[in-house]
């Protein structure tokens, strides 16, 4: 059974191997034009920066230095139930400098397109056994959004040696380069 967790909760992750999935659904014809959003990164030392360039994560550059954390690839459209975008992640790959994972959204050409988070529904991060398929944790990010255009969904911490989850949830007005600005 897979632990619902509310804004905020955060929740012990046992497994060393696992893949976060991410998902959305949009509504297209409200704005006229395609509406991408997509997972991104950011692997983070005890300074709460990156730990080194390479360790943003995301459609560009799919995989972390220490083959730790792997993106799967970019969804175009978000159509369809369940998962839109995945990161697989290996704890025990983890290079030792790494205390965080943060995993944020964000819409592609936002401005240019005259898109936010009000127009986004269903949107979750669950964490699943990547063999089993069973889900570990699940966030609902039942939030209503409104001139949003970047949200973190979830972080992946590490605690006294053990990682736990905290479902987050935190939306602001920008994109890429501002968690850039914040992270880098
Ligand atoms: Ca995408
Ligand atoms: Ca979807």
């Amino acid at each position: 059974m897979a632990i619902n967790l509310q804004k905020g909760q955060r929740e012990s992750i046992h497994a060393p191997k696992f893949t976060i999935g991410l998902g959305w659904d949009t509504n297209s014809s409200s704005t006229g034009s395609a509406f991408d959003l997509d997972a991104s990164v950011f692997i983070l030392g005890d300074n709460k920066r990156l730990v080194a360039d390479e360790y943003f994560v995301f459609y560009n550059n799919l995989k972390s230095p220490d083959s730790a954390v792997e993106h799967t690839g970019d969804n175009l459209t978000g159509d369809g139930d369940g998962d839109d975008e995945q990161v697989k992640v290996d704890l025990s790959k983890v290079d030792s400098k790494v205390s965080e994972i943060c995993i944020v959204v964000t819409i592609h050409e936002a401005e240019a397109r005259r898109q936010n988070f009000g127009q986004v529904r269903n949107s979750f991060i669950r964490v699943f056994d990547a063999e089993t398929g069973a889900d570990i944790l699940k966030y609902e990010l039942e939030e209503d959004f409104s001139i949003e255009t970047a949200v973190e969904f979830g972080r992946i911490y590490k605690k006294d040696n053990n990682w736990k989850f905290e479902a987050v949830g935190v939306g602001m007005k920008g994109g890429l380069q501002d968690y850039l600005n914040k992270y880098q």
